[in-house]
């Protein structure tokens, strides 16, 4: 543990892999995310250590040369947690803690437990123990597997197998208990959401911390909470929100992530309903960070794979405050301008260009060009909201002073 402010850290150590997917950089950027994931999550990141393997080693991930390095690291330096960057198999995964002695995580169980430490309601507690069981219960069966292979068939078939299979049958009973209690909340949620009338919905979607609660708070008044960690938001709320005396409902909702973990988005399905349920998408981006061109596609893959395609949408790329180009030398120019070599007007002509009008770029920490924001999406609830109710069209002039 180490001290800092008071507040305690865990000892953790990151690896990542390189492979053909992910090369070099492209490594460094998610053992970067990993990092924060791992801050968010109460941890301090002692040491990285990557390995270039393609394909991964099927028992251990990462070679065995490697996994002595780190092992003896482990050792010197009182580590209590390894993280992998890869999603690991049950049975790497119990190979790895054999070898290390330690606690052996992937993103997908870090990124759990993050949702576990946050959730604060009972819907979103219920919501994360499903995802948690759903996790566990293959691993019961690498358990079963690891103590098969070491301690060999004769003798295993027993009170072992005895004992896995009752551990299964509690876990499966406990998932299909909390899928029970989710439906009869979904019941309770979908009423709530039909008693709400027809107004225009519009939700804020994006990859995690890139300012949805804040632009929820600057735009309803409310207060929302927003902080720099990741997944400072877990449920979804809901505001009435009028702009130029149009009404209309906007929702903040759980962020995306790179490798979101199926079981929490199967899990969280019901927190989305607000996102299915949606006329208007804003796709809030952090401009400032270097890789969002990989966070917008991330969220868009997250959004099919929940079945969420063609809904009107908005982008706001968000922070233009904070956003810094790097700035190319004479002696640069030689080497190949990357994507973070572009100014703001240079990303504003190209984005405004592709999304037809659909773009915007603001600040909802500075209020940088909320006006803009105001009547871009006036204009889109109100085109929503016209169709909807022709009868009542007169009342809301095209543009609102
Ligand atoms: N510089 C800058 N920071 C911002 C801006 N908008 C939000 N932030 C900061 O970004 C961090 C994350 O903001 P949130 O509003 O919590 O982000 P979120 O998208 O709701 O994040 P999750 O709920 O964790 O998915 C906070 O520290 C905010 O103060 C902005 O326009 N400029
Ligand atoms: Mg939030």
């Amino acid at each position: 543990m180490i001290e800092k402010n008071n507040l305690q850290f865990e000892k953790t150590v990151l690896v990542g892999i390189i492979n053909k997917e992910q090369d070099e950089v492209k490594s460094k950027e998610y053992l970067d995310e990993l990092s924060f994931l791992t801050y968010t999550a109460g941890g301090e990141v002692s040491k990285r250590f990557t390995q270039k393997i393609d394909p991964p080693h099927p028992k251990t991930m990462i070679g065995a040369g490697k996994l002595e390095e780190v092992s003896q690291f482990v050792k010197a330096n009182d580590v209590g947690a390894v993280i992998f960057d890869d999603e690991l198999t049950p049975a790497q995964q119990k190979n790895i803690e054999k070898e290390l002695k330690c606690k052996i995580l992937d993103r997908t169980g870090l990124i759990l437990d993050i949702f576990a430490q946050r959730a604060q309601t009972s819907y979103a507690r219920t919501q994360v123990e499903l995802a948690q069981y759903q996790y566990l219960l293959p691993r019961l069966t690498g358990l079963w597997t690891h103590l098969e292979r070491q301690r060999g068939g004769i003798g295993m078939r027993g009170p072992g197998e005895t004992e896995i299979e009752t551990d299964r049958r509690i876990v499966r009973d406990k998932i299909s208990l909390l899928k029970k209690k989710i439906q009869a909340i979904d019941k309770q949620m979908a009423t709530q959401r039909g008693n709400r009338g027809a107004l225009v919905r519009v939700a804020l979607v994006g990859y995690t911390n890139v300012g949805k609660s804040t632009l929820m708070n600057v735009i309803s008044k409310s207060k929302v909470f927003a902080e720099n960690k990741l997944f400072a938001t877990l449920d979804t709320t809901v505001r009435k929100v009028v702009i130029g005396n149009l009404p209309f409902l906007l929702s903040d909702t759980v962020g995306f992530i790179r490798k979101l973990p199926t079981q929490l988005i199967e899990s969280f399905k019901s927190t989305l309903d607000e996102v299915h349920e949606a006329d208007l998408l804003l796709h809030v981006v952090d401009i400032s960070h270097p890789n969002f061109e990989d966070h917008i596609q991330s969220v868009n893959q997250t959004l099919a794979d929940i079945n969420i395609q063609e809904k009107p949408t908005l982008m706001l790329f968000n922070k233009i405050d904070a956003y810094q180009p790097e700035i190319l030398d004479e002696d640069d120019l030689v080497t190949v301008r990357t994507s973070r070599h572009y100014t703001l007007k240079e990303w504003e002509q190209t984005w405004m260009a592709k999304m037809n009008g659909q773009a915007l770029f603001m600040s909802a920490l500075k209020k940088e060009n909320l006006e803009e924001f105001r009547q871009k999406v006036y204009q889109k609830v109100r085109e929503i909201h016209v169709t909807r109710f022709p009868y009542n069209n007169f009342l809301y002039p095209e543009s609102f002073e």
